[in-house]
């Protein structure tokens, strides 16, 4: 089968289709019933997510308030099996094809030695290469503001070792508030 190399926009609306398809899991994480959030649909971002040079990574991932934090879901392909790191990083510019063009891993409160608040976890790719990952935090917002990462990139990194490499890179873009929400008609 050809590849081909296909760098062109996803439809946004592939985007929701993607997250809210979901992972077939049998963990007993649930993709949300409708009704379980009826409160006033809060601010929305994403990022598309695609592969720098010589790698095939990509993805989506979203952003939305929940309540005091910040949901995020990632739905990443065309990885090795294994962890990778997924940041957030400053500077909103993939277009270096290394990734480098975006920046330092983003980190507000200057933390040292402590977690960056970029940092927002480790996703895991299985056999298939294919990697789902949901989280809620708190360190960093989508309203104005210093936390703010509407503007900046997500990155898919490599996890550990001497040489970190990105594999995937994609500007973090603001949605329609609720845009997130199953059977919010995306
Ligand atoms: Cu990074």
């Amino acid at each position: 089968m050809k590849k081909s190399a296909r760098r062109g926009l996803v439809p946004i609306c592939m985007v929701f289709l993607a997250l809210s398809c979901g992972p077939a899991s049998d963990d007993g994480v649930s993709t949300g019933p409708e009704g379980e959030m009826e409160a006033d649909p809060g601010l929305a971002a994403a990022a598309i997510l695609h592969p720098t040079e010589g790698n095939e990574t990509e993805g989506i991932v979203a952003f939305e308030e929940m309540g005091s934090g910040i949901h995020v879901m990632a739905h990443v392909t065309g990885l090795s099996p294994g962890r990778y790191g997924l940041h957030v990083h400053e500077a909103g510019d993939c277009s270096s094809g290394d990734g480098t063009s975006a920046g330092a891993i983003f980190d507000p409160e200057g933390s040292g030695s402590g977690t960056p608040a970029g940092q927002l976890g480790e996703i895991e790719a299985d056999e298939s290469g294919m990697a789902h990952f949901m989280t809620d935090v708190h360190q960093i917002a989508l309203a104005e503001g210093p936390r703010s990462v509407v503007g900046r990139s997500v990155v898919i990194m490599t996890a550990g070792g001497e040489t970190v490499a990105s594999l995937a890179c994609g500007v973090i873009e603001p949605q329609a508030p609720g845009a997130m929400r199953e059977g919010s008609g995306y």
